[in-house]
């Protein structure tokens, strides 16, 4: 380590390595060298040895530094697509700088990209809403990259949202959500949105269960009428969108399923949904029965689910689907019978089922268990074929004996969740109550290796390409959901930390600390930065879905047309000016903007706002915009350019004016 640091430091400070290495390994004595040693050599290591003692840094925090370290005009050499929990967006975040790149906006309205304020936007967060509720907030927890053959490809990403069951589709050549997909069938969901190794699907599984199409039944019926699902949304590639036609999805138990993952290479084909509270507990509080949480912690073993989707495919696509709310639900008479849907017992509240890239297994942790349970692929798919199992349970699922389809145990530790993987056969799992990396060897099952503190509270964990075929090494993320201590305080409600760690040494170092201020992130993936191509400007008259809008505006074509109380404004923008840069309409009548920005130059962004009107997008090179509304309030309106772009950004305005009906 030594060493290194001195190797380093050598680059920075070029020849002027021996006052340092006096500093670092005797304070004292190196201050003394420089107060006292009048050489003309001393510059840049002095002013070093110095600044560390100044900042009262650590040989061990100028190395963090340097590792972490991305000068002005460099790039960072990952990428993480980080869950933003209950901002409902998605935060984009440089890896090793951890600094933040974007964010963006998703399920809920963000301003500064326009996402929700009048524009094309509009119509992707509509895609969005569940019955009568325009709904603008999302918890969000797992983000996936889509995959070819089971490697990150860099195009699309998906991202689930618990709390309203729905699904989005986020395109990397713009980093901009283009679909919405709601769950008809569940309230909630967790396990999503999870990929299979060529992103043929999309998995959403429920989280708590319900009657599927969330009809109303009394929690009485809990057993006959409540039920777990998995959808299997289906994503048309070339279309880049969820074609909802041919999705369909697996009615499971109402246990409460939780984390899923899709196997790969020797498990491809498969997918895996871990549960708890098999105990079916409802709660019933106030009647004195005991809470969900003590009800749910009953039973030594829950179960994990094992599917045979590719199998599910061909029944479901043989007719032998039943269509509920629209969509085709292969019902668990069918996927029982068939060997499409088989149980496994799993220790304790488990939590996480995490696939190796290898394929071989699937990792599972427990909450109130101290083990990662790791599951044999290849033995269970022989044991549900040749239907050896040990019983079946309350639904007439067939159910496998714990000991012939597990490959192993670790004791890793108090509550681990979650597990990552490196390029040596290691996995790295997180575990909460502890708040520790747990560093452990996938091949042959032993002890963790290696335990790394983090603060505090660890949920998820993820690294460098770590849950493909290919993980690169190099780099883990603890996500914690506690600070505490880390950063300045900011009242009772504190931010998030995702802690930077180094993975290619000896011992895992922890390397930087982030703070998260916008909501709790739950799973993040992390991608090389070389496989994310995106666009710089778009061509003329793109809109929100990436298309070339019908309606776009050529420069020269600008026009009002009305017809009767509808009125439609062709704009353009382009620096420093909207043409028209005066509309005059009538109260009451239809207005609708179509706004095309003209510029052509890398990072020319216009805003445009109508005050007042709860109306601003953002008009990136090239981007066209469809703003409808309803000219209701009489008066008089600026209408400016929201983004400072150019020496006369301020003068890029107008009027927008709302004459009074005759009373
Ligand atoms: S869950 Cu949050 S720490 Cu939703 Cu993936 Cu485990
Ligand atoms: Cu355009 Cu400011």
């Amino acid at each position: 380590m030594r060493v290194r640091t001195l190797v380093a430091l050598a680059v920075v400070t070029t020849g002027a390595v021996t006052a340092l290495a006096v500093g670092c390994e005797n304070k004292h004595e190196a201050n003394q060298q420089q107060q006292g040693g009048g050489s003309g050599n001393l510059g840049a290591s002095a002013s070093l040895a110095e600044l560390m003692k100044a900042r009262n840094l650590s040989e061990a925090d100028v190395e963090a530094a340097l590792k972490t370290y991305v000068p002005t005009g460099k790039m960072d050499e990952y990428y993480i697509f980080a869950s933003g929990g209950q901002s409902g967006n998605v935060d984009v975040i440089g890896v090793p700088s951890m600094r933040l790149l974007k964010v963006i906006g998703v399920f809920t309205p963000e301003s500064w990209q326009g996402w929700g304020f009048g524009g094309d936007s509009d119509k992707i967060l509509d895609q969005g809403n569940q019955g009568p509720h325009k709904i603008r907030w999302a918890d969000m927890h797992h983000p996936n990259l889509s995959e070819t053959k089971g490697d990150y490809d860099g195009e699309y990403l998906f991202v689930n949202d618990k709390a309203n069951a729905r699904v989005a589709v986020v395109d990397l050549k713009d980093f901009q959500t283009k679909q919405m997909v709601a769950n008809p069938l569940a309230a909630s969901d967790h396990g999503g949105a999870f990929v299979t190794p060529n992103t043929e699907y999309v998995i959403e599984t429920s989280q708590y269960p319900a009657p599927l199409g969330r009809e109303y039944a009394p929690l009485g019926q809990f057993k006959e009428k409540y039920r777990g699902v998995a959808i299997f949304w289906k994503f048309d590639r070339q279309k880049g969108r969820i074609d909802k036609e041919k999705s369909w999805a697996l009615e499971l138990p109402p246990y409460t399923q939780d984390l899923a993952d899709a196997g790969k290479l020797d498990s491809d084909g498969w997918a895996y949904i871990n549960s708890f509270n098999s105990e079916m507990a409802v709660g019933g509080t106030l009647e004195g029965k005991p809470p969900i949480e003590s009800g749910a912690s009953q039973n030594d073993m829950d179960y994990l689910h094992v599917i045979n989707w590719k199998k599910a495919e061909e029944l479901v696509n043989g007719g032998k689907a039943k269509t509920i709310a629209g969509m085709r639900v292969l019902t668990m008479d069918v996927s029982g019978a068939e060997g499409v849907l088989t149980l496994v017992g799993e220790p304790k509240s488990p939590h996480g089922c995490d696939v190796t890239p290898d394929g071989k297994h699937v990792v599972v942790g427990g909450k109130l268990d101290t083990h990662t349970t790791i599951y044999d692929a290849a033995k269970m798919k022989q044991l549900i074929e040749q239907k050896k199992f040990e019983g079946k349970d309350g639904f007439g699922l067939p159910i496998m004996a714990f000991k012939e389809a597990i490959a192993g145990q670790v004791e890793i530790g108090l509550g681990p969740l979650h597990t990552v993987f490196d390029d040596k056969g290691n996995a790295y799992t997180s575990v909460f109550i502890e708040s520790v990396v747990a560093k452990w060897s996938y091949k042959d099952y032993k002890k963790p290796v290696e335990k790394l503190k983090v603060q505090y509270n660890i949920g998820h964990i993820l690294a460098a390409e770590g849950d493909t075929v290919s993980p690169d090494g190099k780099y883990v993320v603890a996500m914690n959901k506690m600070s505490m201590d880390r950063f300045l305080p900011v009242g009772p409600l504190y931010p998030q930390n995702f802690q930077l760690v180094g993975i290619d040494g000896e011992k895992m170092r922890l390397l930087a600390d982030m703070p998260l201020p916008n909501a709790e992130p739950h799973y993040s993936q992390m991608i090389k930065a070389d496989k994310i191509k995106p666009l710089k400007v778009y061509k003329v008259g793109t809109n929100a879905l990436g298309e070339a809008d019908p309606t776009r505006v050529e420069g020269g074509k600008e026009r009002v047309v009305r017809n009767g109380n509808k009125v439609e404004v062709f704009m353009t923008a382009i620096r420093s000016h909207f043409t028209p840069d005066q509309v005059e309409v009538e109260e009451g009548d239809e207005v609708t903007i179509h706004l095309t920005s003209l510029e052509t130059a890398e990072d020319q962004t216009h805003g445009f706002t109508i005050d007042m009107y709860n109306i601003n997008v953002s008009l990136e090179p090239g981007k066209h915009e469809n703003i409808t509304f309803k000219a209701d309030m009489p008066g008089t309106y600026p209408m400016y350019c929201t983004e400072f772009c150019s020496a006369l950004h301020l003068e890029m305005t107008g009027y927008f004016l709302v004459k009074p009906k005759k009373r």
